[in-house]
């Protein structure tokens, strides 16, 4: 799997660690404020996608899509990242999933490049409060590329960074957004979560312990 790649580019929630459910209390609070209950099934549509967008997703689930001005609604973001920020303050090295470590010890030892490419503005919070920061190589800044996942941009600035080509690059992913991302960069793609959501990437582990012991049984 791993011959002739130079870098692979892992997704930050639902592959490294899970802060889905921290997303979900600090939009639920803000939901609340406007009359909105925020169910799960509709956090579940949030995975992967950026700030505003989750927020006009919520509008609309509560039919309030034309109801605040771009200012009250960049409030409305801003006061969620408060939330969020202080809910993963409590985050340590003991989430980091099972086989992320020793999958990133394997990519060191062969002088692969680790990327992470994250919709969240907070990646580089989450990779220091992790204990990864020695691990990675470079984290894409979402704010500086044109078009969120299920668009191919982020994965491909990971590339870009680097110099590499996107079929010198595995992007990992956990989000259907991710996988088509991932797919429309042109790199090979991991899924890690359940076939029929992630059955367009070219190989698909339930989860990172499984991927782990996949590569190092083979690599
Ligand atoms: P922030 P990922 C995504 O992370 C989350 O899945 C998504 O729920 C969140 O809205 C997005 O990051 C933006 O996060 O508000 O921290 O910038 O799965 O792409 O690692
Ligand atoms: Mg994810």
């Amino acid at each position: 799997m791993l011959a002739g790649i130079k870098c692979v580019i892992f997704d930050m929630d639902g592959v490294i660690t899970e802060t889905s459910e921290q997303h979900y209390r600090a939009w639920s609070g803000i939901a609340e404020k406007l009359g909105i209950n925020l169910t799960r099934e509709i956090n579940e549509q949030l995975k992967g996608i950026s700030r505003m967008e989750s927020l006009e997703i919520i509008l609309r689930f509560g039919n309030r899509e034309n109801s605040y001005s771009q200012a009250e609604k960049e409030q409305f973001a801003a006061s969620k990242n408060e939330k969020y920020v202080s809910l993963i303050q409590e985050i340590t090295c003991r989430q980091l999933f099972d086989g992320v470590k020793p999958i990133f010890q394997l990519l060191k030892s062969k002088k692969i490049r680790i990327a992470i490419g994250s919709a969240s503005k907070n990646a580089p919070l989450l990779v220091d409060r992790l204990g990864i920061a020695e691990y990675v190589d470079y984290i894409v800044d979402p704010s500086q590329v044109e078009k969120g996942k299920p668009e191919p941009d982020i994965f491909l600035a990971a590339a870009s960074h680097f110099g590499y080509k996107p079929s010198e690059c595995i992007g990992v992913e956990d989000a259907k957004s991710g996988v088509d991302a991932i797919i429309s960069a042109g790199m090979s793609a991991v899924g890690i979560g359940r076939y029929e959501i992630l059955g367009k990437a070219h190989v698909v582990f339930p989860d990172m312990r499984a991927f782990n012991r996949y590569l190092q049984q083979v690599e």
